[in-house]
């Protein structure tokens, strides 16, 4: 996969994707926002994935937003068309059938910091920054920063960072919930790759339907959510991976799981 704005890398498992404008602070424009899309769509296909990493070239930043420079130009029309497409390309990304890892490594802004919690984990370095100063442009977040943030810091914090367009430090992010895993920017890539190895050695059926249960059932009433979650149970008590998983546990030795 050869791209103008991503750098794509595979080790085993791990697919390590590198948004890759550093001049621009890694900012998002129309060409990223594609070939996110291109990139990910064959990640999905490409069943030696079973773990995804994302971060931003550079020491700087991560993502330092949706490009200004592009969005000055838009009427209303071209707006809603921009935000449809990159909801299209976020929501793709938390509906991955694999984690996908959001190694953020400076700032984390605007249409950054909606990428990060499109993502499923969030490790930061303590030099990232997150906020979403979208309202400083005379804007509301245009790729589901209105919904997703309230959603995993709840709603006072959320409309804090957005009515006041602040950013916040890494720290105070992880204090919030925010971020999951607080590292040095050294240690950044390699506790990423950790993680995500240790996800990658589980059983990748049973990850996936981890993930489809939450992303389902989040959206539902409770009971209705449960069902979701007996569905997901019943079938995981159907795979090869259950009956290994449970054998090994009983026979004190590490699981050979086989994704099925
Ligand atoms: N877009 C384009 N270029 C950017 C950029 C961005 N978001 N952020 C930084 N750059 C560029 C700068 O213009 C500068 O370029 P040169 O002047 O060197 O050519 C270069 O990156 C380095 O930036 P600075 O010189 O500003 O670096 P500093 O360390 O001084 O400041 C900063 C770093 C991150 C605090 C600052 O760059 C900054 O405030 N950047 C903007 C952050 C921001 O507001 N991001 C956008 C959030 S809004 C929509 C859908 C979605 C959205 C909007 C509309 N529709 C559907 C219409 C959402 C948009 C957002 O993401």
């Amino acid at each position: 996969m050869n791209f103008e704005t991503l750098l794509i890398e595979k080790d085993g498992p791990m697919a390590i994707v590198t948004v890759n404008r550093p001049k621009a602070l890694n900012a998002l424009n129309i060409l990223a926002f594609a070939e996110l899309k291109k990139c990910f769509e064959a990640l999905r296909e490409d069943e030696t994935v079973r773990v995804a990493i994302i971060t931003g070239a550079g020491e700087k930043s991560f993502v330092a937003g949706a490009d200004i420079t592009e969005i000055a130009a838009m009427d209303m029309a071209a707006g809603r068309d921009l935000s449809y497409r990159g909801n299209i390309v976020f929501s793709m990304i938390e509906a991955m059938p694999f984690p996908v890892i959001a190694a953020v490594n400076g700032f984390a802004l605007g249409g950054g910091c909606e990428l990060t919690m499109a993502c499923h984990i969030r490790v930061a370095s303590d030099k990232a920054k997150f906020g979403q100063p979208e309202i400083n442009l005379g804007l509301t977040p245009g790729y589901g920063g209105t919904q997703r943030l309230p959603r995993l810091i709840g709603r006072g914090r959320a409309l804090d960072l957005l009515l006041t367009g602040r950013m916040i430090t890494a720290k105070e992010a992880f204090e919030w919930g925010l971020v999951n895993y607080l590292t040095t920017p050294e240690e950044l890539m390699d506790t990423a790759k950790k993680i995500a190895s240790g996800i990658a050695e589980k059983s990748s059926s049973a990850v996936r339907s981890m993930l489809e249960a939450v992303h389902t059932g989040i959206n539902l009433p409770l009971d209705q959510a449960i069902q979701v979650e007996v569905q997901h149970f019943a079938y995981c008590n159907g795979t090869e991976d259950k009956n290994e998983g449970t054998r090994a546990f009983m026979e004190k030795r590490k699981p050979e799981f086989k994704g099925r």
